[in-house]
C-alpha cells in the first residue's frame, strides 16, 4: 500500500532520503522494501562523551558492554528510505509497559534530545517511531507494535553473544578482521550484516530482514573495506571494539576520589 493512500489512517506523506541526504522524488510514497535493525556499539560512541546528563545511557553507573538498539528502519532496495510517513505523534503512555526494557536496551547515547518529524524535540524513541516506525506500514501498524517488534528481533538475534561465542569481545588492545565479524554474524544469523565504523572502530552493526522478518543480506555483494584514515563510515580491514569507562577520565585527576564519588552519586555529575 502506498503512503499516499493512507490519509484515512492519518498517514499523510512520505519523504525519501538517502545516506547522501539527497531526496528521491521517484520513490515518494512507495511502500518500503525491507527492514534494517540498526545496533550501536556503545564503546565507540561513549568513548567520545565529554559531559553527562540523566538521559545519556553512556553515563549510567555501569558501562554498557553490549550492543544497544539505534532503530528499526524501513528501507528501499535502492539505498534510500522513507521518513516521517504520518502525523502519528509519539505517545510515551502507549509504551509504558516497555519502558524499563527500552531504557536498558534502547537508550540514547547522547545528551541532546532528538528531532521530531513535525517540529520540536523529544526522546530517541519519539524520533525513531515518527521518522521510521510510521513508514513501516502496513507491516507494523502502531507505536506499541513498532517497539515490541524491535525488542523481539533484538533479543532473538543477540549480536553481542554471537560475537562473544566467536571469540570477538570488547577490548582496547585487539583488532579483529572485518571478515571474521561478518562471517560470525552470517553463520549465526544466516545473512550478511552491514558494518559502520568511526576512526577504525565499530560504531554500528545492522541486520536486515524481509518484511516477514526472515533474515536477508543488507547489501548486495559485501561490506566495502576502506583503509584510508579519512574514511567516514566504511570499515578498515582490521577493526576494534573498544571499551570505555565511566566516570569518564578527568584530566589531571589521579586520586580516584572523584570517580568514587560519581559512582556513588551519579546525580551530582549530571549536567542537565
Ligand atoms: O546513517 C545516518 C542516518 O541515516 C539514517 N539511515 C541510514 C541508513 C538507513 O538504511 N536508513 C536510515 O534511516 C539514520 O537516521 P536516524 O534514524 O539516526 O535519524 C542514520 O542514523
Amino acid at each position: 500500500m502506498s503512503c499516499l493512500l493512507l490519509p484515512l489512517l492519518h498517514f499523510s506523506s512520505c519523504e525519501a532520503s538517502s545516506s547522501s541526504s539527497s531526496s528521491s522524488s521517484s520513490s515518494k510514497g512507495r511502500e518500503f522494501d525491507y527492514f534494517v535493525l540498526a545496533l550501536q556499539w556503545p564503546g565507540t560512541i561513549c568513548r567520545s562523551t565529554h559531559h553527562c546528563c540523566s538521559s545519556n545511557g553512556c553515563c549510567g553507573s555501569n558501562p554498557l558492554t553490549y550492543f544497544t538498539i539505534h532503530g528499526l528502519w524501513a528501507d528501499y532496495d535502492d539505498g534510500t528510505w522513507p521518513s516521517c510517513c504520518s502525523h502519528s505523534g509519539f505517545d510515551i503512555n502507549k509504551i509504558s509497559s516497555l519502558l524499563p526494557t527500552l531504557k536498558k536496551y534502547w537508550p540514547s547515547l547522547y545528551c541532546s534530545s532528538s528531532s521530531r518529524c513535525f517540529g520540536g524535540k523529544g526522546p530517541i524513541w519519539a524520533h525513531e517511531w515518527e521518522k521510521h516506525g510510521t513508514c513501516s506500514y502496513p507491516v507494523i501498524q502502531d507505536e506499541y507494535s513498532y517497539f515490541s517488534t524491535t525488542l523481539d528481533l533484538y533479543s532473538k538475534y543477540n549480536v553481542t553473544k554471537i560475537l562473544e561465542t566467536a571469540g570477538i569481545e570488547a577490548t582496547n588492545g585487539e583488532k579483529y578482521l572485518l571478515g571474521d565479524i561478518v562471517s560470525a554474524i552470517k553463520k549465526a544469523f544466516g545473512a550478511s550484516p552491514l558494518l559502520v565504523c568511526k576512526h577504525g572502530s565499530l560504531q554500528e552493526l545492522r541486520l536486515c530482514f524481509y518484511k516477514d522478518f526472515t533474515p536477508r543480506d543488507c547489501v548486495i555483494g559485501s561490506n566495502i573495506v576502506d583503509d584510508s584514515p579519512n574514511s567516514r563510515n566504511s570499515c578498515p580491514r582490521y577493526i576494534s571494539l573498544p571499551t570505555y569507562t565511566f566516570p569518564f577520565p578527568v584530566i589531571g585527576e589521579t586520586s580516584g576520589a572523584i570517580a568514587r564519588l560519581a559512582r556513588k552519586h551519579p546525580e551530582l555529575f549530571a549536567t542537565s
